[in-house]
């Protein structure tokens, strides 16, 4: 909260995203008895989840076990998590007319489980000082599971709707911020401190041109319209190297950034005014110790002060990650001091 804050801080924060996943052994003893949609309908098994890595880990913050497809379902679609072949959304909009189909009701009436876990989160990490992250998916990448009806490498759909249908994209678009804009306020009142916005497939999917077009006007209707609950924003997003600063400028507190530039080249490109988050490759968890380390000290030395970087992946932890690896990174970012330049 410090480094959000721009305050001074002792040492860099560090949290993952996915830190409550199938890498964890106590995650996946839970999942054989419910489902991912169990567990984040019923507030006392989400919170429990929540707490997992915190209780294994010395981690800086909170994030709600929740995921980012339950507002669609919230907006009438139905949507399943397939066991092997990840989330179906049914039915998947094609028609400029099934926009119209769908609802923006109060995020509070048909979310409260995750909004009553984050109280019950909050009420356990009081003592703690740790803070609670909430979230919510981004306007394009929710549209394209909504279009695609799942995940997808090409996002055809998507973008031929996008090009197709203009119109009825921006009716899309409109909605979700509404509905996510909503969403993210009923979790700060809840007792989130901060929250994260995911797009994590727009930068995949879209050239710059095409992402300030389609896409960057509603990012930053949705940020303005955080920032009068004054918690700060992160701005998350992936493969968006070649246009990060067009994703900046929608907004946020801090921006995270993935793997594909080193952290002080996006340093370079974003200025100094704001923190970053990122910026380690996953899949680097997955090496012997001494290459995580070397990998590590590269993003504490590029460029990035104490106070002015929270650690993180540039996506989430893989589920191959030994829960022992996360123990010593998290220990060695805690106790890295700027003199090891
Ligand atoms: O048990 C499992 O099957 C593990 C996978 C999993 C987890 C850990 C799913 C299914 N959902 C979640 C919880 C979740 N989802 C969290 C909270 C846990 C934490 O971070 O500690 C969060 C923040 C999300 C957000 C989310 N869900 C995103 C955005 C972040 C990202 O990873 O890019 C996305 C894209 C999803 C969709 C999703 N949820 C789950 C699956 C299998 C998928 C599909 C991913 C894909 O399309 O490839």
């Amino acid at each position: 909260m410090k480094v959000l804050r721009s305050e001074p801080a002792d040492c860099t924060p560090i949290w993952f995203m996915r830190q409550a996943g199938r890498y964890l052994p106590e995650y996946c003893a839970l999942r054989e008895r419910h489902s991912i949609l169990q567990i984040i309908g019923e507030p006392e098994l989400a919170a429990e989840v929540t707490l997992q890595p915190l209780e294994r880990f010395d981690l800086d913050a909170a994030i709600i076990f929740a995921d980012i497809l339950p507002p669609l379902a919230a907006m009438g679609l139905e949507v399943e998590f397939v066991k092997g072949d990840g989330p179906v959304v049914r039915p998947p909009i094609s028609l400029s007319t099934d926009v119209d189909r769908l609802a923006v009701p109060p995020a509070a009436s048909v979310l409260s489980p995750t909004l009553e876990a984050i109280g019950i989160v909050v009420r356990e990490l009081s003592s703690r000082a740790i803070p609670l992250i909430g979230f919510a998916g981004a306007p394009f990448t929710l549209a394209s599971y909504a279009i695609e009806g799942g995940t997808s490498r090409s996002f055809a759909k998507t973008k031929a709707f996008m090009y197709g249908e203009p119109a009825a994209w921006r009716r899309l678009m409109t909605k979700l911020v509404t509905f996510q804009s909503d969403y993210l306020r009923a979790q700060v009142e809840a007792g989130a401190a901060l929250v994260q916005v995911f797009d994590s497939w727009a930068g995949l999917a879209l050239g710059r041109e095409e992402y300030r077009e389609y896409v960057a006007p509603y990012n930053r209707s949705l940020f303005a319209s955080l920032e009068r609950l004054n918690v700060p924003a992160i701005n998350f997003s992936t493969g968006t190297a070649a246009y990060i600063e067009v994703v900046a400028e929608a907004c946020g507190s801090a921006v995270s950034v993935d793997w594909r530039l080193p952290i002080d080249e996006y340093r370079r490109r974003l200025g100094d005014a704001r923190p970053l988050q990122g910026n380690l490759d996953p899949a680097v968890l997955l090496a012997p110790w001494a290459e995580v380390r070397h990998r590590t000290n590269r993003i504490l030395r590029s460029a990035c002060t104490i106070g002015s970087h929270i650690f993180n992946l540039g996506h989430g932890l893989l589920p191959d990650t030994p829960p022992e690896t996360v123990h010593r990174l998290v220990d060695y970012v805690h106790s890295w001091k700027e003199e090891e330049r």
